[in-house]
């Protein structure tokens, strides 16, 4: 007996005494957000009358018989969403046309109206059967603005949000999260009114008060809008968090729609005030809405990779949406890509080569905090270091030489974002060399780096704003992937294919077929002043591996254009570069073609740079004989080109032309009209 008594002394003394865990560093995740946290990646649906109409922002007179689905089966996108690894679906309930996808009670202006089940159809309804079966998470995106209702700006028309919140948070089961746009008044048509109405976004629709009916009706959602109050806009809509990237946020300065919430907001704060962490919301297509004319514009693996590891990788949950089609379908295409994303994903992590190290780290805080717990997947079990000690190094030490070109770390966040410093190295015969010297963590980070070839990692975080905390430590080396080649076009028609790597071949095609090696091979930069439809694609003679198809729609060379205007610069606009533009003194652009041609539509591109200025949402497209005599052509706006600044394309009836002018007619800073490119429509499809 006294024998075993020893024992048991023995083995407490080796195992040391109980430590407390580290003291949180405010601001920190409630409960309701580390649920969220786990979900990562789910799924966005843009399907209304956008749909139908082909635009990104009805005007809110649509006719709700023009909502008429031939096949619509939520089953098939809660298929697709749960084998892509999404772990639920926000649906557009209502967009801005004011639209309703449910039979609310308070408006004419929805499915009840239209021929789709002959008016009897509930289409949250079905979504949420679908979500239910397929054991995923169902989510309501609800547009403030209305350009269909008549009260749109007055006190009623708050009510009436209120009361279709009301139906949609209480009559379709769990809610996980609630979507509120920023994008927000402007010209509709509000009951007949047709009219521009602006309203001030911080104050009119009474947040305070929605937010806590929200609360009420469903105290698990997460509230997403520009400034959260639970998660916040990633402040673009290309699906990429930061370098920097805090879960922490001024939350107070911030409201939804605010026009510098982008530059100033949107990476978080390291002093921010609340756990409000970013969401990276993008879409599949160049548009968030189906248009026929992108079905060859759905990204490719290479671009849902970049998206994956930018948002995922760098603390903020991704949101992919699919602009589901006017039969009521995911597209094919948009089903492949999203595939192929969920197949890579799994083959670059597949093996956790940390799993085979031994660790090391230069502080332990105690039992239960040891290194070795970032192999753990429980997350509540993790590293940290003493209190006081913020410089700390990891040694991960392979058992022989490895290929190493990915590493990902996650902080433990229920004691909040802490990190704000380090470096990873791998150790070669010249010594520690420098991978990567990083900022952030938080939830999840993931570094992508060139193969290595190493039998040790180094990492170290040199700063932090209290003793670190890591939760798990992954070690990975991902299968190379083949790229599609990246054209490059000049004014007088050049055209160039390029692709990393030198070892690699190109193949095209002019004539809209499929190319493969028998295709014209490329050797050197192309002439190409007609209009036409280059596909082009790489091979890796080495393995035989084909990578995606690039497909670019080509028109005429600019090679006889040139720009009606005394300032130089104002040829940038012409000069097939997309990085560069010109901002216009008198918001218009005029070119002389150099010769008669027929015009089926335009093409503009605003500027591509961060923080862009004179961004044209509504303009006048003119033609002319002489230069003299103008007519216009077409006339509108350019829905939702701000967040998604994509290349417009406007399609009108031919007509000959040797002279055309741009005019902005509104930008959405106010400044003057500027202009990346400007290209032109020759064919008629
Ligand atoms: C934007 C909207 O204006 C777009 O139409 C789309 O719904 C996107 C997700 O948010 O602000």
């Amino acid at each position: 007996m006294k024998k075993l008594l020893f024992l048991a002394l023995i083995i407490c003394a080796c195992q040391g005494p109980e430590v407390a865990p580290p003291a949180p560093v405010y601001p920190i995740p409630s409960e309701r957000q580390l649920a969220w946290h786990d979900l990562e990646y789910y799924g966005f649906v843009h399907f209304n009358m956008n749909t139908f109409s082909d635009m990104e922002w009805g005007m809110g007179d649509e006719d709700p018989a023009d909502f008429n689905p031939t096949s619509l089966d939520t089953r098939q996108w809660a298929k697709v969403a749960k084998e892509a690894g999404m772990k639920g679906i926000i649906i557009t309930a209502k967009h801005h046309d004011g639209f309703c996808l449910w039979p609310s009670a308070y408006t004419e202006h929805s499915v009840k109206n239209s021929p789709w089940k002959n008016g009897k159809g509930d289409l949250i309804q079905e979504l949420r059967d679908a979500c239910d079966e397929f054991g995923l998470k169902m989510g309501i995106y609800y547009s403030p603005w209305d350009r269909n209702h008549a009260d749109y700006g007055t006190p009623e028309y708050i009510n009436y949000m209120r009361n279709q919140l009301t139906e949609l948070l209480t009559n379709y089961g769990e809610i996980f999260e609630v979507w509120f746009d920023g994008a927000n008044g402007g010209t509709g048509y509000y009951g007949g009114a047709n009219e521009n109405r602006y309203v001030d976004k911080l104050t009119y629709y009474d947040w305070p008060n929605i937010y806590a009916l929200v609360r009420e009706l469903q105290p698990g959602a997460v509230l997403f809008s520009d400034g959260g109050p639970d998660v916040r806009w990633v402040g673009n809509e290309e699906g990429y968090a930061y370098e920097t990237t805090w879960s922490n946020l001024m939350r107070d300065s911030v409201y939804a729609g605010m026009p510098e919430y982008p530059e100033k907001y949107a990476s978080g704060q390291e002093d921010g005030t609340h756990w409000v962490p970013a969401e990276a919301d993008v879409s599949i297509r160049p548009g968030w809405y189906y248009h026929e004319y992108e079905d060859h514009k759905v990204k490719t693996l290479p671009q849902l990779l970049d998206i994956y590891y930018n948002s995922i990788g760098r603390n903020a949950a991704l949101l992919i949406n699919f602009p589901v089609d006017r039969r009521g379908l995911i597209h094919e295409k948009d089903v492949e890509q999203i595939m192929k994303l969920s197949t890579k994903i799994k083959e670059d992590f597949a093996i956790d080569l940390a799993q085979i190290a031994k660790f090391s780290a230069s502080n332990e805080r105690g039992k239960g905090f040891e290194i070795k717990q970032v192999l753990n997947e429980d997350k509540n079990k993790y590293w940290a270091a003493e209190d006081g000690v913020i410089h700390n190094e990891i040694v991960i030490q392979f058992p022989q030489k490895q290929k190493i070109n990915r590493f990902m770390v996650q902080e433990h966040i229920v004691l909040g974002q802490r990190v704000k410093a380090f470096t990873l190295e791998a150790k070669t015969e010249k010594g520690w060399e420098l991978i990567h010297k990083g900022t952030t963590i938080g939830t999840k980070r993931i570094l992508r780096f060139d193969d290595v070839d190493t039998d040790a990692l180094r990492f170290t975080i040199t700063d932090a704003k209290a003793s670190p905390t890591l939760s798990r430590i992954g070690v990975y080396h991902a299968p190379a992937l083949l790229i599609e080649p990246m054209l490059k076009r000049n004014k007088s028609g050049a055209m160039t294919l390029i692709v990393p790597g030198s070892n690699v071949d190109i193949y095209y095609t002019l004539d809209g077929s499929n190319p493969g090696i028998n295709s014209l091979k490329y050797e050197r930069p192309v002439m190409m002043d007609q209009a036409v439809q280059l596909k082009a694609i790489s091979h890796d003679p080495a393995t035989g591996q084909l990578s995606e198809i690039l497909v670019q729609d080509l028109d005429m060379a600019k090679a006889k254009w040139s720009v009606i205007h005394t300032d130089p610069n104002a040829e940038k606009a012409i000069y097939e570069d997309p990085s560069t533009f010109w901002q216009s003194t008198a918001d218009e652009l005029t070119i002389d073609l150099g010769e008669v041609i027929t015009l089926y539509g335009f093409t503009y591109l605003p500027p591509q740079n961060r923080f862009m200025s004179g961004v044209i949402n509504r303009y006048v497209f003119q033609s002319s004989f002489d230069g003299r005599t103008w007519t216009d052509r077409a006339l509108g706006e350019f829905s939702n080109i701000y967040n998604n600044p994509i290349e417009q394309t406007i399609r009108f009836d031919g007509v000959e032309a040797r002279y055309i002018r741009l005019k902005a007619l509104g930008t959405t800073d106010g400044l003057k009209g500027s202009f990346a490119e400007l290209g032109v429509i020759t064919r008629d499809n």
